[in-house]
């Protein structure tokens, strides 16, 4: 399957109640109200349909549950499409609809071979239901489809470990608990900690992921937090931290993605319009689709130009 050469369909997954501040649930609204469909087909993408998922309001459910029944619905929204051979962008939402974003890839991918994932974020997000304090969800996505917590999560499609450690790469982990990192330890995943990106540039640490996800697998994504950006340049986070990776790095880094046949989608999470005073974070988050997504050839000038113009 080339999905590069795909249309692209761009899926709102409209989740707050993952996070302790919910402001993220109204993130892919406030982003497509923004333009973000233009500032794609201008990059080249035939944008084929755009999809909807929402969390039902809180209520009487608790919160693992609402998340669950969420990400079940993603995930047999993100399924389909990937069946039918087109590129994704799933817009969130907190981060833990990647739950349901990439155990819907790995489900459809599943006949032809594994899923591999780069996940760039300031955290781990591989606490369990035991490990974690506050026991947010959106904490808990990556131990999820690694095969760990709550069945609820890992268990989507009836069947669990939905990546396999050797097929993930983390970049730019900085605030985490020690649980985390003794899980992403003992199971071998690779974790570029923002001092090795601080070291060695994100386009360097990026180029290794994207060598160690794609090998052996039947396509790889990435699922970009936000919050793995320095908050100057994307204030508007659910949980931003400081000294993370600058958006023009992360914009010059994703164009790697373009025109790679095996890239199957993006997942770009934790969107808090309620507090993108001057829009800044939305224009970052349209930096990053268009690099990653655009269609366009001769790359170099027209992306260049493009990312400026949107910046
Ligand atoms: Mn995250």
């Amino acid at each position: 399957m080339d999905y590069a050469t795909r249309r692209l369909q761009i899926i709102s997954a409209e989740i707050g109640e993952g996070a302790v501040d919910g402001g993220c649930k109204y993130g892919a609204r406030a982003l497509l109200d923004a333009g973000f469909v233009q500032a794609l087909t201008d990059a080249g993408c035939e944008v084929q349909a755009l999809a909807k998922v929402t969390s039902a309001p809180l209520r009487a459910r608790d919160r693992m549950d609402t998340v669950a029944r969420f990400n079940r619905a993603l995930a047999e929204a993100v399924a389909h499409r990937v069946r039918s051979g087109t590129q994704l962008l799933v817009l969130g939402g907190d981060h833990s609809c990647a739950i349901g974003t990439w155990s819907g890839v790995a489900q459809a991918l599943s006949p032809q071979g594994r899923l591999g994932l780069i996940w760039v974020d300031a955290h781990l997000d591989a606490h369990t239901p035991d490990s974690s304090e506050s026991k947010a969800p959106h904490g808990m996505p990556l131990a999820a489809l690694l095969g760990h917590g709550s069945a609820a999560f890992t268990g989507l499609f009836g069947w669990s470990g939905k990546i396999a450690p050797a097929h993930l790469v983390v970049i730019g982990a900085r605030s985490y608990e020690s649980a985390e990192r003794q899980l992403l330890e003992t199971l071998g995943v690779r974790v570029i900690y923002m001092e090795e990106v601080a070291r060695r540039g994100f386009a360097a640490c990026f180029a290794e992921a994207q060598a160690t996800v794609s090998a052996g697998c039947a396509g790889w994504g990435v699922s970009f937090d936000l919050d793995g950006l320095d908050p100057d340049d994307a204030p508007a986070t659910g949980t931003p931290v400081a000294q993370g990776i600058s958006l023009a790095q992360a914009s010059a880094a994703l164009r790697r993605c373009r025109n790679d046949p095996r890239f199957v989608g993006l997942e770009i999470a934790e969107y808090n319009p309620l507090k993108d005073y001057g829009g800044k974070t939305a224009r970052a988050v349209q930096a990053l689709a268009v690099s990653g997504l655009g269609r366009e050839l001769g790359i170099q000038a027209g992306s260049e130009a493009l990312i400026a113009r949107s910046l």
